[in-house]
């Protein structure tokens, strides 16, 4: 759709509903908890607001509706590659109340640009793509001040309702073939996809099995008792390294007591539960759980077209269902509810095979490194992106039920480094077919 007037209207949406979630995870704690570091892995929560208002003057106000810079004193402070996250804590953040404050009128005079700018005229206008954009990363920063959260000590803060349970998850078949071929992978029409996911391009990928479902933690608890964190022979040298070096023996936030599992999950101890997605593991660890099972993790390209590939049609769809935006009853989004669902759950969200809930509920760690695909240009910095490419990080695909819809697609590419899990990271595991089953 380009009617200029539904377009507006969609990014305004986009960026009201992000301001909401904002608005919830920063109100939620009290003024010592917004400026404490909880872990050195994450920002201040109150750095993350300041910089998305940040980013959002830099993009909407400078950039598009060339605007002198309201506080160019703070650019700085609020520059991720300057200040890497253990030491934001010491630089000289706006106090909550003042942050609130900056990010309120950035938001005024974005919406007023919004209504009075021409909707074309280059990459950054076409498509309303800027206001797309920023509405992406601050939901993309909401997930990451939902970790935080997680990561806070203290009693609950947050609540949302349980997600819905599969109605006949438990009777699904464990995997799914993709048949052999090509496919198209990538985008060169979804108006907001980001640079990485550009352009569409053809791709061959064999003939695979996928799970129908991520890996639970349930079958994941099994690969425990079974001693997968003592035998060298499941892990990759580094990743046994690791284990090893830093003592893991479970999924970050799980423990034992009294003969079973029990995990901490937004300040509150629950009993784990075994036919929900396991979340919380590295890319190590989930590479060692499905060599322990005897399988592999997919690589990207074969999460990509088992996401998207409709092979009756040899064309690839938005989404596992169709092209229609994410409703409550495909996916798993947005931080409805704070925990994935049952494995097998969403059955609207099925892929043409039957694969489900590839998209919400955990990111799904791939085999592959973060690549560009061929023709790939950075567009519009190269630090959201490029500089990240090369062999450092692992790929990371489907959402997490902690992203919103607006940052989450078939195409999408997140990624991380090998040992990180205090993201919401699951897995699930392939198989190459056999000559025979193919
Ligand atoms: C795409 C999730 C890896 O959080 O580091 C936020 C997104 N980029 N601000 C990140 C992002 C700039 C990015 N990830
Ligand atoms: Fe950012």
């Amino acid at each position: 759709d380009t009617d200029p007037e539904a377009l507006r209207r969609r990014a305004e949406a986009a960026l009201r509903g992000a301001r909401e979630r904002t608005r919830t995870l920063t109100s939620c704690v009290d003024e010592h908890d917004l400026t404490a570091q909880h872990s050195p892995l994450m920002s201040p929560l109150v750095w993350d607001l300041a910089h998305i208002g940040n980013q959002e003057e830099q993009w909407l106000l400078r950039a598009v509706a060339g605007q002198e810079a309201l506080r160019p004193e703070i650019d700085s402070v609020y520059d991720a590659f300057e200040h890497p996250r253990a030491e934001r804590p010491s630089l000289p953040l706006l106090p909550p109340a003042e942050a609130r404050g900056y990010v309120a009128d950035v938001r005024g005079r974005v919406l007023d640009v919004l209504e009075r700018i021409p909707l074309r005229g280059g990459p950054l206008l076409d498509a309303a793509f800027a206001f797309g954009m920023i509405a992406q990363h601050e939901q993309q920063h909401d997930e990451t001040m939902l970790i935080t959260h997680q990561l806070r000590r203290g009693p609950a803060a947050l609540t949302a309702p349980p997600p819905p349970d599969a109605a006949d998850g438990a009777s699904l078949p464990s995997e799914v073939l993709v048949p052999g071929g090509p496919f198209t992978m990538g985008t060169s029409t979804e108006p907001w996809a980001l640079d990485n996911e550009r352009p569409a391009h053809r791709r061959v990928v064999p003939a695979f099995f996928i799970d129908t479902a991520p890996v639970t933690a349930g079958a994941f608890a099994r690969f425990i008792e079974d001693g997968g964190y003592q035998r060298r022979s499941w892990w990759t040298g580094p990743g046994w390294r690791h284990v090893r070096e830093h003592r893991l023996s479970a999924p970050l936030f799980w423990r034992r007591e009294g003969g079973q599992w029990l995990r901490r999950r937004f300040g509150v101890t629950e009993p784990v539960r075994p036919e929900e997605p396991v979340v919380h593991v590295s890319w190590y660890e989930a590479d060692a759980y499905a060599r322990w099972a005897g399988r592999r993790l997919p690589s990207e390209a074969e999460w990509e077209k088992a996401a998207r590939h409709d092979p009756a049609a040899d064309r690839s769809r938005r989404y596992p269902w169709g092209d229609a935006d994410p409703t409550p009853d495909h996916a798993n989004l947005g931080q409805r509810h704070l925990r994935p669902a049952a494995a097998g759950s969403y059955p609207r969200g099925a892929s043409p095979l039957g694969v489900r809930q590839l998209i919400g509920d955990v990111w799904e760690w791939t085999a592959s490194d973060f690549l560009p695909y061929p023709g790939f240009r950075a567009f519009p910095y190269r630090e959201y992106s490029e500089v990240f490419f090369g062999d450092t990080y692992k790929v990371l695909r489907g959402g997490s039920f902690a992203v919103d819809a607006v940052a989450c697609r078939g195409t999408f590419r997140n990624w991380d480094l090998p040992v990180r899990r205090q993201i919401f990271s699951g897995f699930r595991t392939a198989r190459d077919a056999g000559p025979g089953e193919a």
